[in-house]
């Protein structure tokens, strides 16, 4: 049986998109897209809480279980909730797939009821040499964002 879920992304301004997951075993299967962005790389990540109070600020940090520092999706060295960068178009689309083996849909360590969050610049994926490369990948302000929720 697989299990699914949904989050919707919402923002102060253009930017909204809806992102499906579906868990097969170990790898989590993460699609959808998202409008309105500017137009490149924009840092794409699970954050810890599920609480959207104050807007997106309020998902709190990146989800990291393990204590880990920032990385890149490939890395071993990685917060559970760093995707790396999604791509928008020169119409500000971005279409998303991804699979991935940390951030999963079951057991304790479940993405569900947790935050995705949009940003507005690049993740540096921990490379980048600024301050924030090793907590946040210095991805600029938060977008977009929506609760991971269960459906059908
Ligand atoms: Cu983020
Ligand atoms: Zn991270």
């Amino acid at each position: 049986m697989s299990v699914k879920a949904v989050c919707v992304l919402r923002g102060d301004g253009a930017v909204t998109g809806v992102i499906n997951f579906e868990q097969n075993g170990d790898s989590c299967n993460i699609t959808g897209e998202i409008t309105g962005l500017a137009p490149g790389e924009h840092g794409f990540h699970v954050h810890e809480f599920g609480d959207n109070t104050n807007g997106c600020i309020s998902a709190g940090p990146h989800y990291n279980p393990h204590g880990k520092t920032h990385g890149a999706p490939a890395d071993s060295e990685r917060h559970v909730g760093d995707l790396g960068n999604v791509t928008a178009d020169a119409s500000g689309k971005a279409a998303i797939g991804i699979t991935d083996n940390q951030v999963t849909l079951v057991g304790p360590l479940s993405a569900i009821g947790r935050t995705v969050v949009i940003h507005a610049d690049v993740d540096d994926l921990g490379k980048g040499g600024h301050e924030l490369s090793s907590t946040t990948g210095n991805a600029g302000g938060r977008l977009a964002c929506g609760v991971i929720g269960i459906c059908k």
